[in-house]
């Protein structure tokens, strides 16, 4: 039996953890199934940890900016979803409602760049509901100037000529390499500090998991705010101002402190249990638990 398979079916649903460990094991899936880069389980593992300082919940920060998100991707012209490994194993699907729900192309980009793996992230994409998935000729790639990872090679039909591309999981060159290029940009990171979150427009500080979900439904929420023949009108003007009135850097020290406000709970516990030498032992030894 296959190792995920063994321990998927390990997960009791009473488990404290269960919904983190769930994600884990659909990860170590797509690594068996060939979607996922083995540095990909890593990426996940830090990702995790600063989840776990994050509270493992949608903050007000994290809503902020999928509405932000919702109304850039509704104003824009052409938009692109980048997939990696990682966002097609956790959340192919709403990755799809996202393009179909904003008119954006999918395209598959990767830093750990391999045929295999951008067939394998193309067929479950389809599988989903994608009725077209870009960068997969060879012939249509060109270079994006600016980066030197695998990443540089994009469609021409679709992040070369886009006005805004999403990038889940992103590695900071690449983001800076999309900005130079003239392109907004909005990133799902998990992590306040990282150079992806600092340089793009809109920075989602939330596990995508959950912020996908969120965002598909802030675009559904704007569904009648232009976008489509209604570009430009009244509700174009309302998607203008939303994302006028986003302030990223702020919203990006919001979810600094999101952290450090569980931080501080954790100090204050550890304060409170001073007096209680049992109580003292067990939060050293489990530390707080989010849920
Ligand atoms: O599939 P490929 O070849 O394109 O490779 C994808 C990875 C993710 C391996 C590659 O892009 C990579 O190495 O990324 P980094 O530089 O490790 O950056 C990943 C960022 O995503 C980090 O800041 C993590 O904190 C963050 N992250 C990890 N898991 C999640 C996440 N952000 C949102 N949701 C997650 N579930």
């Amino acid at each position: 039996m296959a190792a995920a398979a063994r321990t998927g079916a390990a997960v009791p649903e009473s488990h404290p953890r269960a919904e983190s460990l769930r994600i884990r094991h659909r990860l170590v899936r797509g690594f068996e199934e060939g979607l996922v880069a083995a540095e990909g389980l890593l990426a996940h593992g830090r990702g995790e940890a600063l989840d776990y300082l994050l509270g493992e919940e949608t903050g007000v920060a994290a809503r902020q900016a999928c509405r932000a998100a919702a109304a850039a991707l509704r104003a824009s012209d052409r938009p692109v979803i980048s997939v990696n490994g990682n966002a097609a194993a956790l959340c192919a699907e709403q990755l799809v409602s996202l393009a179909e729900c904003t008119g954006a192309a999918l395209e598959v980009n990767l830093f750990y760049d391999s045929p295999g793996r951008r067939g394998a992230i193309a067929e479950r994409l389809r599988r989903c509901g994608a009725k077209s998935v870009l960068g997969l000729d060879p012939g249509g790639m060109a270079v994006l100037h600016g980066t030197d990872s695998a990443r540089r090679m994009v469609d021409r039909n679709g992040i070369l000529t886009a006005d805004t591309v999403v990038v889940p999981l992103e590695d900071g060159d690449r983001t800076a390499a999309l900005k130079r290029a003239g392109k907004a940009v909005i990133a799902f990171d998990l992590n306040p500090l990282s150079r992806t979150a600092q340089t793009a427009d809109i920075s989602i500080i939330d596990n995508i998991t959950r912020a996908a979900d969120v965002l598909v439904e802030e675009c559904r929420n704007l569904a009648g705010e232009g976008g489509g023949d209604s570009r430009g009108g009244g509700g174009g003007a309302n998607l203008a101002r939303i994302v006028r009135d986003f302030d990223n850097k702020g919203n990006l020290a919001q979810a600094v402190r999101q952290i450090t406000g569980n931080l501080g709970r954790l100090q204050g516990m550890r304060a409170a249990a001073g007096g209680n030498g049992a109580a003292a032992t067990a939060i050293t030894a489990h530390g707080p638990q989010p849920e």
